[in-house]
């Protein structure tokens, strides 16, 4: 480290909806390496807070007859809550709505238009007739110019994820009343981020963080950098200087609430704001992968141009999926924090690990209940909390407490070994080698006991069990002291239990090598509890409920419009594949057994074409099949896919022109 002080911060939740996992993964990551750090006794801040502006909660706000600030302040509220009960340990949590925001992001914005970045412009932006409004961001719809998805006003989010700038959008379909909007001329302000190039290949050359952030930022850079529009057509948000009619686009004053709330933590705790971001302090941002343009990029040149100093690091965590499918609100795929896990009575340390643990940080988690159970059962209360209560029980039946003693030199030396791996890969940002290393320890102590049982040797040699019980009590004391930014829940419990009346947070990580002293010790309990396979299967059950119902949402939403989407569309694999071979299925008149050739594999079909063509006159010919059509048992033979054909006469779709087998049809 540097030993300069450092401000941690995590993107900012939007407050118009509950916090689920794919938040987590981000801030239980950010908390650990914070607590890690404060631990070591370095000078960090960790500063949070909720993202009130934009056009998702004006809508939201809209639909529920309530007001933009009315909704914040609930899922403000919510979020906070929630952070507390995972243990997050924020030093301040603010809102960009609050009265320092508005100030700061008006003020770097008069420095970009006095520095010369911002120029305005009129521009084409979709309007609607009947809502007699302009529509900016997430109240138009309609197809990705890049990728032709359906897309949002401001963002390809089911396509090519591209940043969409107003009037971009094909095909603008008003998102309150459903009409095509028209196109009119307005003026709005944009950012010159074109003229940072130069500026922000050498900032992202010395970038810290992980490699992720910085790689697809560079690339980036290189590729493509439009200027920014950062005006909107709205009521709700910061004011652009002189203007009553246009506020800032949400993503220029949403990161100056990092600034902002920590001016705000300034000023409650008697510090210097200016130090992280105008000094020598550092700033590291933990944020999702999807949001690394904004923070690589836009961010920092927002930063140099208004005259302020730079990030020093971005790490950026993997996404969530749920059961395999990627994280959706509206098709059930989620398990919210509050209804799905804690109020369940499930606890956040448990929680905590399994994220920190999964998978390296970048990559992406594949929330499993299953594993979930699997993991918790077998390394939480198999390894760990079996490992400390066995210590525990034995050291406070025999010998009443910590017999009179020091721990042998390799144990002292594999703690070391442990703290010195923990240490260089929570410094690395990976979070999954730390906790492994803690948990190594844990199961060092385990076959420890287990070899050496001191529950024999006492009956034989107590002085020796003694000598055991030291070691594996100097090993409970590291594991209570190190696993606190984990699960600061049990670790507080065991440190209790190991006779201390004080917070272990008031602990350096490394008195984990200070020798256990002497003395009483209180009856111990288990430190953990297992997860039962019938709390599993209610748990997944609430998600199934959740998808089948948003699957029903969806059919009956079809049937009214019958349209399906782009994307439904997609999901159909259909093929050119050239008939092999073909004969008559015994016993039946109608069926065709067919092989067909599709480029990289042959496929068997049944098909119902037997009274319309003979064997001999398919074999050759090219027709089209969709092959991702679930098997199917036909006469006892399976059929893998099925060849489209139209009318009574069941005649068969052929491409035109002659195409290489396999070939998709889009
Ligand atoms: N609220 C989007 C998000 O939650 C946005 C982050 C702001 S960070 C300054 O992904
Ligand atoms: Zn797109």
């Amino acid at each position: 480290m540097s030993g300069k002080p450092l401000l941690v911060t995590c993107g900012l939740p939007y407050t118009n909806g509950p916090c689920h996992l794919g938040h987590l993964r981000t801030y239980v990551p950010a908390d650990f390496y914070v607590r890690y750090l404060r631990r070591c006794g370095e000078d960090v801040v960790f500063i949070c807070g909720s993202d009130n502006h934009g056009t998702p909660i004006v809508i939201s706000a809209e639909q529920e007859g309530a007001t933009p600030r009315v909704l914040a302040e609930r899922y403000h509220a919510h979020f906070d809550e929630t952070f507390k009960r995972m243990e997050i340990s924020f030093d301040h949590f603010g809102m960009t709505d609050d009265a320092a925001n508005h100030r700061r992001a008006q003020s770097m914005v008069q420095a970009l238009i006095d520095n010369g970045y911002v120029y305005s412009q009129t521009i084409q932006q979709s309007f609607c007739t009947k809502c007699n409004r302009f529509l900016p961001d997430r109240y138009v719809e309609g197809i990705c110019p890049y990728c032709g998805a359906s897309a949002r006003g401001d963002e390809c989010d089911r396509g090519c994820g591209r940043h969409l700038e107003p009037g971009e959008i094909k095909n603008p379909v008003c998102k309150v009343c459903g009409s095509p909007a028209e196109m009119r001329e307005q003026e709005h302000f944009f950012f010159k981020l074109g003229e940072f190039k130069d500026f922000l290949l050498t900032y992202l050359d010395g970038l810290s963080g992980t490699s992720n952030a910085r790689n697809y930022a560079i690339g980036w850079v290189k590729d493509e950098l439009h200027d920014w529009c950062i005006t909107r057509t709205l009521d709700w948000g910061v004011k652009f200087p002189g203007r009553n009619d246009l506020v800032v686009y949400v993503w220029v004053d949403a990161p100056i609430g990092y600034i902002s709330f920590t001016e705000e933590w300034a000023a409650k705790t008697g510090n210097d704001w200016k130090c992280y971001w105008c000094g020598e302090g550092e700033v590291t941002h933990f944020i999702g992968s999807d949001i690394i343009y904004h923070h690589c990029i836009f961010w920092p040149a927002l930063l140099h141009g208004a005259g302020y100093g730079t990030p020093h690091a971005v790490v950026a965590s993997g996404m969530v999926k749920f059961e395999d499918q990627k994280f959706s609100k509206s098709r059930g795929y989620v398990v919210w924090t509050n209804d799905d896990y804690l109020d369940q009575g499930l606890p956040a340390d448990y929680l905590r690990y399994y994220l920190l643990s999964y998978t390296s940080h970048t990559k992406e988690l594949n929330f499993s209940w299953r594993i979930f159970q699997e993991r918790v059962n077998s390394e939480i209360v198999n390894t760990l909390g079996n490992f400390f209560y066995r210590t525990l029980h034995f050291a406070h039946k025999f010998f009443g407490g910590v017999p009179p003693g020091q721990a042998d030199p390799e144990v002292l030396s594999e703690i070391g070994r442990c703290l010195e791996g923990l240490d260089v890969s929570v410094r690395e940002y990976e979070f999954k080698n730390a906790v492994d290393s803690m948990m190594a320890l844990a199961a060092y102590g385990n076959t420890y006991i287990q070899n050496n049982a001191p529950w024999k040797l006492v009956k034989t040699d107590r002085a020796a069990a003694e000598q055991v019980i030291i070691n594996c009590l100097q090993i409970a004391r590291a594991l209570a002291l190190i696993i606190e930014p984990v699960m600061p829940d049990a670790a507080g419990r065991a440190w209790a239990m190991l006779g201390y009346a004080d917070n272990v947070s008031a602990h350096r990580v490394d008195e984990a090598l200070e020798l256990v002293q002497s003395g009483p010790l209180p009856a111990p309990e288990p430190l953990f509890a297992k997860i039962e396979d019938d709390k599993v299967a209610e748990l997944e059950k609430i998600l199934e409920k959740r998808v089948s119902e948003a699957r029903m949402k969806e059919m009956k939403a079809a049937e009214e419009t019958s349209e399906i989407s782009i994307d439904d569309f997609a999901a159909m694999d259909l093929r050119v594949a050239r008939v092999v071979s073909a004969e008559a299925v015994k016993g039946s008149k109608k069926l065709l057994r067919i092989m067909v050739d599709l480029g990289d594999e042959q496929r068997q079909v049944v098909s119902g074409i037997a009274t319309f063509y003979s064997p001999e006159e398919l074999v050759g010919k090219s027709v089209v099949m969709i092959v991702n059509l679930k098997p199917a048992k036909i006469f006892g033979i399976e059929s893998q896919g099925m060849i489209l054909a139209a009318g009574d006469a069941a005649s068969l779709l052929m491409p035109l022109r002659d195409v290489a087998p396999g070939t998709k049809i889009r």
